[in-house]
């Protein structure tokens, strides 16, 4: 039985998105250049200090954003993007908790100061987690959440005077509370025979480091004063006729007109369309196919979008172009559909986390974990545990690696962190997180939570508003939320299109016994579906292992052990894939830093790659099985061979 038909939802999206569902004003388009926009970023050195004070409110008492930060005291090279964690040799910095400061002043183009028809937009991939921003000393704006982007229009600001240039001041703050997301805890130590005055600690129920500061790029864009603010695409498929549903917002004025070009990748116009809102349809169209499912996968058509408008200074014209994907995604009882065609998600868990930059976002990194990701053969990735940056999201795009796009709803298991206040957070950071990810073909399912107290009693409300709204933003693609409580208790499960269930059977429990390890997962299964009737996937299992470590016949922590138990997951896998699971991811594809504990070696050790991205045994093991399995669920004409994942290419 089909839950939600794809032709179905393509008529509704629109029309519901057209309802103003979303609490949220504006677009969040990707800044891109075009003949009508310009970028200028501010990535690399920044002027930074970290408020040591008592109360860490020295910053506001005196005002550290009226004048440039060296004048109110010493201050830091810090590189952006980065964490500022580990930058440095200060261990008291790589623990920072409280306000810290970023500041940098820049040069605008005259233009940009002179000419009133352009908008000028400062915009911040990300500021983990509360921002402040100030441009020239004043208040422009400020965002909760760690990772995602928010901006601002500071055209009034820089274009009110002889002006050359510009200081842009964010203070931001790292701290998490019960309604945060993630949430957190700040316990103070008032033993005054074991702590100093004031001493407090920042408690996290999640298991990765909390790294702070401005993780992705911030820039400054220009659009026209009449601009395109927004653009949302579906599509579905009529026999070989792709559709493509798309609807423009417009700000800046009422009279304006809106054409629409939809390119196929040789630059050839397949149709074109006149309004704000309808329907493109593209003959034979090239449908979007995840890596290795077709010999051509991953086709990206431009959907270039013209505005013309007529205004008090002339008319004005602006241009944006998006990538557009066509596909479509369905769930039945025991199958995940992409076009029509059962996918198995053959994949594995990241963080965004590296040496030295922390969660900073990295050109080399990304470009590396993409070919590994391809030399492994996976085809699909969860963002464990946040909304990655977005360039991770046009990279998926271009190689057809399929997304479960997660929200940062790790670790919520205080009865406090399901109340109101914290619902009330988690239905606007899905609406800013579908916001900006809504248009990407590789985003194929949002995932809410990972391992929340779902058995408690509030969680059933909790979750069912919070996946109601999710749809009714976006219903074009099915939700779920990962869990790890018993299938009996779960409260939130009964409104999840897909199953996702954590287990480290002979690891956090049974060590050292792979013996039970088929046993175990097979009555998970069994129980779940029974309950059911949905398709499941094994969204984490592993094992940690430290690099270099041999123990035969395997011990906890050596290398053959994570394989060991890698492969006895498989065999119950391999069973139940014929039946209803729809996917495996591992935990994780790489290791990652973690808060200090005596159960983390230096981070989280469960990476098949090392921090590094060099391979453990198991990422061998992995990769004869995922280019086995893409073999084996064959929808192209013969076999694979992984000789082709350097070009990219998939031969025949
Ligand atoms: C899972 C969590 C993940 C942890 C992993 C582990 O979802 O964030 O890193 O356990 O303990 O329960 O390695």
């Amino acid at each position: 039985m089909l839950r939600g038909s794809a032709g179905a939802w393509a008529v509704l999206g629109p029309l519901l998105w057209g309802c103003g569902l979303s609490l949220l004003q504006g677009g969040m388009l990707y800044p891109r250049e075009s003949r009508s926009r310009e970028r200028k970023e501010l990535d690399g050195l920044w002027s930074f200090r970290a408020d040591f004070s008592d109360n860490r409110r020295q910053g506001f008492e005196q005002q550290w954003y009226r004048a440039p930060l060296r004048e109110s005291g010493p201050t830091l090279d810090m590189p952006v993007p980065s964490s500022f964690n580990d930058v440095g040799q200060d261990g008291q910095l790589r623990s920072f908790v409280g306000w810290v400061w970023y500041e940098r002043e820049i040069t605008l183009p005259q233009r940009w100061t002179e000419d009133l028809g352009t908008r000028v937009v400062l915009r911040i991939g990300s500021a983990h987690y509360y921002a402040i921003v100030w441009v020239n000393g004043v208040h422009v704006l400020e965002h909760e959440g760690g990772h995602l982007p928010f901006e601002a229009d500071i055209s009034k600001l820089v274009q009110s005077g002889p002006l050359s240039s510009c200081r842009i001041t964010i203070a931001i703050n790292n701290t998490l509370s019960p309604h945060t997301l993630p949430p957190g805890t700040i316990l103070y130590k008032t033993d005054p025979s074991m702590y100093p005055k004031g001493y407090f600690v920042q408690n996290t129920k999640f298991d990765f480091f909390n790294y702070a500061g401005l993780h992705r790029a911030v820039l400054l864009y220009t659009t026209p004063t009449t601009y395109i603010d927004d653009i949302t695409v579906t599509t579905d498929m009529d026999q070989d006729i792709g559709l493509v549903n798309y609807q423009i917002i417009v700000q800046g004025s009422d009279h304006f007109q809106v054409d629409v070009s939809l390119l196929d990748e040789e630059g050839k116009v397949m149709a074109e369309g006149a309004g704000a809102e309808g329907q493109l349809q593209v003959p034979s169209a090239h449908l979007w196919w995840p890596y290795l499912m077709h010999e051509h996968p991953a086709y990206l058509y431009s959907l270039e979008v013209k505005l013309t408008a007529q205004t008090a200074v002339g008319p004005v014209s602006d241009f944006y172009t998006l990538p557009v994907g066509i596909r479509t995604v369905a769930v039945t009882e025991s199958q995940f559909l992409i076009n029509g065609k059962p996918f198995y998600f053959r994949g594995v868990n990241k963080h965004e986390d590296a040496d030295i930059r922390g969660k900073g976002f990295d050109w080399p990194l990304l470009v590396k974990d993409f070919n590994l990701l391809r030399w492994l053969g996976a085809n699909a990735f969860r963002t464990s545990h946040y909304p990655y940056a977005e360039e991770v999201l046009q990279l998926c795009d271009r190689y057809g690696i399929v997304v479960i796009d997660e929200s940062p709803g790790v670790g919520i298991v205080l009865a406090e962190s399901f109340g109101n206040v914290s619902l009330q957070h988690h239905l606007e950071v899905m609406e800013e997180m579908i916001r900006r990810d809504k248009n990407h073909p590789a985003v194929v399912m949002w995932s809410l939570a990972n391992e929340p107290a779902s058995f408690l009693k509030p969680a059933g409300y909790y979750f069912k508003t919070l996946i109601a709204h999710t749809k009714a933003l976006d219903p074009s693609r099915p939700v779920t939320f990962v869990t790890n409580t018993n299938y009996e208790a779960d409260l939130g499960a009964p409104y999840v299109d897909v199953i996702c269930v954590n287990s480290y059977y002979s690891w956090y429990h049974d060590y050292g016994h792979m013996e039970v390890i088929q046993l175990q997962l097979a009555t998970q299964f069994e129980n779940w579906y029974k309950a059911y009737q949905k398709p499941m996937i094994q969204s984490e299992y592993g094992a940690d292992a430290i690099e270099g470590f041999h123990e035969d016949p395997p011990l906890m922590f050596s290398e053959e052990y994570q394989k060991g138990l890698l492969q006895q997951y498989h065999v119950v896998l391999d069973q139940k894939r014929k039946e209803y699971v729809v996917g495996e991811l591992i935990w994780n594809f790489a290791d990652f830093m973690t808060n200090q504990s005596p159960v983390r070696m230096i981070g989280n050790r469960k990476g098949i790659f090392t921090r590094q991205r060099q391979p453990k045994s198991a990422a061998f093991l992995l990769r004869e099985r995922y280019w086995k399995l893409a073999n084996e669920t064959r929808y192209q004409r013969s076999a694979v061979t992984s000789q082709c994942v350097g070009s990219g290419l998939f031969t025949v």
